[in-house]
């Protein structure tokens, strides 16, 4: 397809034939070396010995602890429950001032605790939380910020630092997305009490199921190791309340067979990036969100804000137009976590104070990337977005159309 010769009956949305016969997701997972993997599996079995910090676990979370040159990695069953035990072990309570601009879990993780996520507004430019906002934010219930270096973009630690250290409070990132990512030559991982990160399986480095909490603080370190086990200090003695946190073994040997692939993930997803780059840059009304290269970067995620007002199509006629074409783009993290249940009930004015969250939950749209695509696909899902948006006006008048024929055979 080319978007100067394509006709618009030919978009599947108008009944045309799919561009991609199978489709393309965000979040496909990367799989390094499968016989790697299939021979620890293997060893694993012969050993029986299949979770409870078993040897694979050990291994990994020492390989992460090195990668990342911190002192402690807890290897846990997924970042939520990783989120959840740090978050406990941290004694926050009250209010936790969060964005709102990130997937669900970071709230769910405190509320499940009862604990009160306090939605700040994002920097537009980086997506992250807005320090400036934060300190307005803060009341005498306040314990501590939780950060998200959403799409592996680093926060803007050294301001939260600073405001956490002023009022006294616990500092904590969501790093869910940053693994082997970097803030200003450090390797995320190291700031703040703890970070916390998800090895699931639509992430760049996954373990099936997975997450971790990396720390240098060793009382910390030590107390999130026993809460993911039950609060057991050896066989019979329990000294905290605690949970099932543990990762097992199976999950243990992708990861450390995922870890040995990392830098071809990582150089895929930087060329997918690139290639995305220089079709995308020609396209009025649609930005690519930029990394910064001089930094250690996953690239995980390739990030479209589209400016409706030049674009003269919407982000969400967009997302339909692509998934007819079997390119299953998503909204992530749309509306908000404040728009969402119970949030939604318990702060129903919260998007009053959220101006940039909210118009960036409009534009944001995430498309396909990672060991599953080749540059091919990349340049024709950047034609199906040339087309559209060069057929605008013709697509809005056929899209009215259509709404208008449904009612009327539906009245
Ligand atoms: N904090 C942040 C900032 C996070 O982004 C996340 C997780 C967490 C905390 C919590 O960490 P975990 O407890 O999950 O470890 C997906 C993931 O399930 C979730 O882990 C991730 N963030 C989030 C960004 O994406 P959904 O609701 O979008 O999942 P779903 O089922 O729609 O799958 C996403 C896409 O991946 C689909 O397009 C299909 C594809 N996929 C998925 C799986 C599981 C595959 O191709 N193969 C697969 O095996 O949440």
């Amino acid at each position: 397809m080319n978007s100067s010769n394509k006709n618009l009956q030919e978009l599947s949305i108008f009944g045309g034939q799919p561009l991609f016969q199978e489709k393309l997701y965000v979040g496909r997972p990367n799989i390094g070396d499968r016989t790697r993997l299939l021979e620890r599996i293997n060893d694993m079995l012969d050993r029986r010995w299949f979770s409870n910090s078993g040897p694979f676990v050990q291994e990994l979370e020492q390989c992460i602890a090195d990668l990342l040159g911190v002192k402690h990695c807890i290897a846990m069953c997924n970042g939520t429950v990783a989120l959840e035990i740090a978050i406990r072990a941290a004694e926050l309570k009250g209010e936790v001032i969060v964005p709102s601009f990130t997937f669900v879990a970071t709230a769910h993780a405190l509320q499940w605790q009862e604990i009160t996520p306090v939605f700040c507004d994002i920097d537009p430019q980086t997506h992250t939380i807005n320090p400036w906002r934060v300190e307005a934010m803060i009341t005498p219930r306040t314990t501590g910020i939780i950060g998200v270096h959403l799409w592996g973009q680093p926060c803007n630690v050294e301001a939260l630092e600073e405001i956490a250290q002023k009022h006294n409070l616990k500092l904590m990132f969501d790093a869910s997305h940053a693994f082997s990512c970097s803030y200003k030559g450090n390797m995320i991982g190291n700031f703040g009490d703890a970070e916390i990160f998800s090895f699931h399986a639509t992430k760049f480095f996954n373990t099936f199921e997975g997450g971790a909490v990396v720390t240098n603080n060793d009382e910390l370190a030590n107390k999130i190791r026993l809460m993911k086990n039950f609060g057991f200090s050896g066989y019979d003695n329990v000294t905290y309340i605690g949970i099932n946190g543990k990762m097992n073994e199976v999950s243990a040997a992708m990861g450390l067979t995922s870890l040995e692939s990392i830098e071809e993930f990582t150089k895929i997803n930087y060329s997918n990036y690139k290639h995305y780059q220089a079709e995308i840059s020609d396209i009025p009304g649609i930005t690519l969100f930029p990394f910064n290269e001089s930094e250690s970067c996953n690239y995980q995620y390739i990030v479209l804000e589209i400016n409706e007002e030049e674009t003269r199509i919407s982000r969400n006629q967009l997302i339909k137009i692509l998934h007819a074409e079997n390119v299953i783009a998503r909204r992530y993290f749309y509306p908000g976590c404040h728009r969402m249940e119970p949030y939604r009930s318990y702060f129903p004015h919260a998007g009053l104070l959220l101006p940039e969250t909210e118009k960036l939950a409009e534009r944001v749209l995430i498309l396909p990337t990672g060991t599953a695509i080749e540059e091919l696909d990349i340049i024709k899902i950047c034609q199906i977005l040339k087309f559209a948006i060069t057929h605008s006006e013709e697509i809005q008048n056929r899209l009215s159309l259509n709404v208008l024929k449904t009612v009327l055979v539906n009245s």
